[in-house]
């Protein structure tokens, strides 16, 4: 496909998982609307029609628990993914009409409010006058969100994000997870059936049953507990320091900061900017710090051991997102585009792997532990060109639209031989083709 032809097709895509009311994650897999995912629709949907991305936002914030805790999936009223709504046992905590999971994810969604408005703002017009009215009336909202981030999950002051399930990463099965999740043996875990396997028909492409087991084995120890914030820690099997979520909170907090400046704060002391610099520059320090002398790359940390996991994950590349130490960053860049990742010659497109392909845990078919995921790609080439690297976003840029010409808007993609893998017309995967585009 040329551009036009993938500009045409990533908005046909969108239009059609478009319910009305939530641009669902994929047609089949995942008819919900999920936090992340829903972030980075909203930017690629603001190329198109800036309302449109905005009620996107407005539909997810509807769901935030009066804790300020933004569910990582609030559901429609379909059947067809699994664990649905019921399973979460979040009702009487969700708002009153909404039926959410219990979790969430990076906090993405303030860097793409950012974009939004200013894309809005060059539009000018109604464009503008909305998207500044959206982003002043909310900016308490999501500051509330990453209030909570640092209360419930970082209070510790060590700049780093606790994370109580591998879906709240949004890396679901990376390699990153394998020692924490060694270590949950599941109890008596209530039946189920699985519908992402009967979608996705190559069960190598998704995580295993052991994995699924553990998987709900915590969602289970969380709802048992309510999800109570103070009650969590002692009741959960898995606990990790998430260093990539951090890094996106240590950027959402400066882009927050940035958009309350412009469009003033009212007032409200939780918006105040010099408040939201500091807790980036708590985050920014904490991701910093993780940073492994002998691999260049940043490190979870595993609560419950206390130990460090040092797995070669694209979650290594966190500073790309938060760092403003130039000498971290430019380390970083050449290690990314170095042999161990998307300089590998065996790549189909020099693109990063969510997992080194030269390392032993690298699987290219399986999910996050190696496919190439497009929306990752963009999310880090927008981070560093907002830092000023504008030759890696480029390359990147032409690579990534490269991969996508093929037209399915994969999920994610084989390294090696460009297959499209996962769900086809993944949402997050049109969006980024439009943003890309629309540059
Ligand atoms: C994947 O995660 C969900 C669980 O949240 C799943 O596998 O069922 C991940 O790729 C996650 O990052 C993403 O937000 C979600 C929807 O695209 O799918």
């Amino acid at each position: 496909m040329d551009a036009t032809q993938l500009r045409d097709r990533a908005r046909e895509v969108l239009a059609a998982n478009d319910t009305g009311t939530i641009v669902t994650a994929a047609p089949r897999l995942y008819p919900h609307q999920w936090s992340w995912d829903a972030a980075f629709v909203a930017a690629g949907l603001s190329t198109v029609s800036v309302p449109r991305a905005l009620a996107e936002l407005a539909h997810l914030l509807e769901a935030q628990w009066d804790s300020g805790m933004i569910p990582h999936i609030v559901f429609a009223d379909v059947e067809g993914y699994f664990p649905g709504a019921d399973r979460w046992r979040t009702a009487g905590i969700s708002p009153a009409g909404v039926r959410s999971s219990g979790i969430c994810q990076p906090p993405v969604h303030a860097t793409m409010l950012r974009r939004i408005v200013e894309r809005a703002t060059a539009n000018g017009g109604e464009d503008a006058r909305l998207a500044e009215e959206f982003a002043r009336h909310t900016l308490p909202r999501w500051a509330l969100w990453h209030e909570w981030l640092r209360r419930a999950r970082a209070a510790d002051g060590s700049g780093l994000v606790t994370t109580y399930h591998g879906w709240e990463s949004g890396m679901d099965n990376s390699p990153r997870f394998d020692g924490p999740y060694a270590r949950v043996h599941p109890g008596e875990v209530e039946p189920f059936v699985r519908t992402d396997t009967r979608i996705v028909q190559d069960a190598s492409q998704r995580p295993s049953d052991d994995e699924y087991a553990r998987y709900l084995w915590l969602v289970q120890q969380m709802a048992d507990v309510a999800y109570d914030d103070e009650r969590l820690p002692g009741a959960v099997d898995f606990q990790v320091k998430d260093v990539f979520a951090s890094a996106a909170l240590a950027a959402a907090n400066e882009d927050l900061a940035v958009l309350a400046e412009r469009l003033g704060h009212a007032g409200d002391p939780a918006s105040d900017p010099g408040r939201l610099r500091d807790w980036a520059a708590e985050f920014r320090e904490g991701v910093d710090a993780t940073v492994d002398p002998e691999t260049g790359l940043a490190r979870d940390r595993d609560v419950l051991t206390g130990e460090w996991i040092a797995k070669p994950t694209i979650a290594g590349f966190a500073p790309l997102v938060s760092s403003t130490d130039t000498a971290v960053r430019e380390a970083q860049l050449a290690l990314l585009d170095g042999p161990a990742w998307a300089g590998d010659p065996r790549l189909a497109f020099a693109l990063p792997p969510s997992t080194s392909p030269v390392s032993a845990e690298f699987r290219p078919r399986e999910y996050w532990r190696g496919p190439v995921w497009p929306v990752m790609t963009w999310y880090l080439a927008q981070s560093v060109r907002g830092n000023g690297d504008e030759a890696a976003y480029t390359r990147w840029r032409e690579a990534s639209l490269d991969q996508l010409a093929e037209g399915h808007f994969g999920e994610y993609y084989e390294p090696f031989t460009g297959e499209p893998l996962g769900s086809p017309d993944q949402s997050w995967t049109a969006a980024v083709a439009l943003e890309w585009l629309d540059d």
